[in-house]
């Protein structure tokens, strides 16, 4: 699976840091939501869909979380701990979030607004629908 991290320029001083996003510059989409996850309980496993339009960029703003992003050929695990980085989510992509630390404030932005309707929530309707694309 191509996973793609994208590294953001830190503007780093004796202050401390600073990160900037800009659509279509270092975020490859036309920004038009934004959501945040945080105070996750301990254990708790999120996601468990994959969206049929939806990209996004998922940024851990603070602490760290686990994502497992599944393209029905492939799984892979990654650790999101830098502020600096972000996880480029494809459409087709099952995903789930967990490991998540205590302070964790995962950050979200979405190339569309929210509808129901882009998710799949089924695993075995996800793998069928990927199937027959391929
Ligand atoms: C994703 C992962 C990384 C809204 O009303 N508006 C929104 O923009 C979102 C994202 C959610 N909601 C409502 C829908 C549910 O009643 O918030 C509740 C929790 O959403 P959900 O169970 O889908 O949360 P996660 O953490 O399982 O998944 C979320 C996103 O939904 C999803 O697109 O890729 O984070």
């Amino acid at each position: 699976m191509d996973i793609k991290i994208i590294q953001f320029q830190s503007h780093g001083d004796d202050r401390g840091s600073l990160v900037s996003l800009e659509q279509n510059k270092n975020i490859p989409f036309d920004i038009k939501r934004v959501y945040y996850i945080f105070d996750t309980k301990d254990g708790v496993r999120r996601g468990f869909h994959a969206h049929k339009q939806l990209k996004q960029l998922a940024i851990v703003l603070k602490g760290s979380c686990r994502f497992m992003l599944d393209d029905g050929n492939e799984k892979i695990e990654l650790l999101l701990d830098n502020p600096a980085q972000g996880l480029f989510i494809e459409s087709f992509v099952w995903r789930e979030m967990y490991d998540f630390s205590e302070d964790c404030v995962l950050m979200v932005l979405a190339d569309s607004e929210y509808d129901e309707k882009d998710y799949i929530r089924d695993y075995e309707k996800f793998i069928e629908t990927v199937e027959n694309d391929s």
